[in-house]
């Protein structure tokens, strides 16, 4: 991994969001920002790539997107960190150890097979390689930081990121942190949460949402840089829109305090995993997402980041993803 004095060598950092197996349209978004193919893998002279994780899963070209992105990290030209999807990949594929009760530390049940379908499918026929990413995701940090900004796929949560420092000394999983994590209420099974998730509410009264994707939420998605809060509406960040009656609906005294406010003076942060729509734009002055749905025909989204300390909106750019990603390579 690049190391913190080979990142300063770097002009700036071009930090991209979700790919979800949008392999086409990542490599056009890398040729727009300047990468050629050399050597072996897309690089820049004086620039490097951030990826927020979430590589896998859904969409159409993910062994394609993965060997982009892991050939440019074998080679110091980009960092990637874990999203939850990788995170769900190494869960699925390691066994359980004894006394777990089911052979796999994630479950084989029909929403999580369903979850990880496309990506199982599409190395049905590479084994071996599908092993070798598994046990590579199993080493990637789950949060990043330098001097000028942050990354982490989806909340950056201080108090628990210096816990796990002060535990594990390093910003990187492994194999004995992925078995603990199996245990939500585990430290490990928390920072996995938070950080590659964020935080949440539940829905009250044991109600329910149907996702644009058509899963069922008994919770829904929460800003963790809300300042000073009062109804769900202020908190809500998600694609799918609170129900109407429970937008002013005010927030109870323990729900406030499980909410996180990342401060406006920090240093900015980049996120991926939620699922925005229409043109990019800042969060906050000091939050940007990257995440604009590109395996829903949304867009491949990108910050072009030279160390501003206040983020700005014509810094984005972006690719749209067109049906032709989707369809089958044409014989040439
Ligand atoms: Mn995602």
């Amino acid at each position: 991994m690049l190391t913190q004095q080979e990142l300063n060598e770097y002009s700036g950092f071009d930090i991209i969001g979700d790919i979800h197996g949008c392999a086409k349209t990542l490599v056009k978004l890398l040729q727009k920002l300047g990468y050629r193919f050399i050597n072996g893998c897309y690089r820049h002279s004086s620039r490097v790539v951030v990826y927020l994780g979430d590589i896998v899963d859904r969409g159409p070209h993910i062994r394609e997107a993965l060997e982009i992105v892991h050939s440019m990290v074998e080679r110091k030209a980009a960092v990637c960190i874990m999203g939850n999807h990788e995170y769900n990949a190494v869960s699925y594929c390691t066994p359980a150890p004894e006394g777990l009760g089911r052979r796999y530390l994630r479950e084989h049940n029909a929403h999580h097979n369903r979850l990880i379908g496309e990506t199982l499918e599409q190395f049905a026929a590479y084994p071996v390689e599908w092993r070798e990413y598994i046990e590579w995701f199993t080493t990637l940090p789950l949060f990043y930081e330098t001097d000028s900004f942050r990354v982490v796929h989806a909340c950056w949560d201080q108090a628990l990121i210096d816990q796990y420092r002060d535990t594990y000394h390093c910003n990187r999983v492994n194999s004995e942190f992925i078995v603990k994590s199996v245990d939500r209420q585990s430290f490990e099974g928390r920072l996995m949460d938070r950080l590659t998730r964020g935080t949440d509410i539940p829905l009250p009264e044991e109600r329910v949402i149907t996702s644009k994707d058509g899963f069922q939420r008994r919770f829904f998605r929460t800003k963790f840089w809300a300042q000073s809060p009062k109804t769900y509406g202020d908190v809500a960040f998600q694609p799918d829109p609170l129900p109407k009656d429970l937008v002013d609906r005010p927030l109870s005294d323990l729900e406030k305090s499980n909410l996180i406010c990342y401060p406006k003076g920090e240093r900015p942060v980049f996120i991926g995993h939620y699922w925005l729509q229409g043109k990019p734009k800042p969060v906050t002055s000091n939050i940007a997402c990257l995440d604009y749905s590109a395996v829903k025909y949304g867009r491949l989204a990108a910050y072009r980041y030279d160390r501003e300390p206040v983020l700005d909106a014509s810094k984005f750019m972006w690719v749209y993803v067109d049906p032709p990603e989707w369809r089958e390579p044409e014989a040439e």
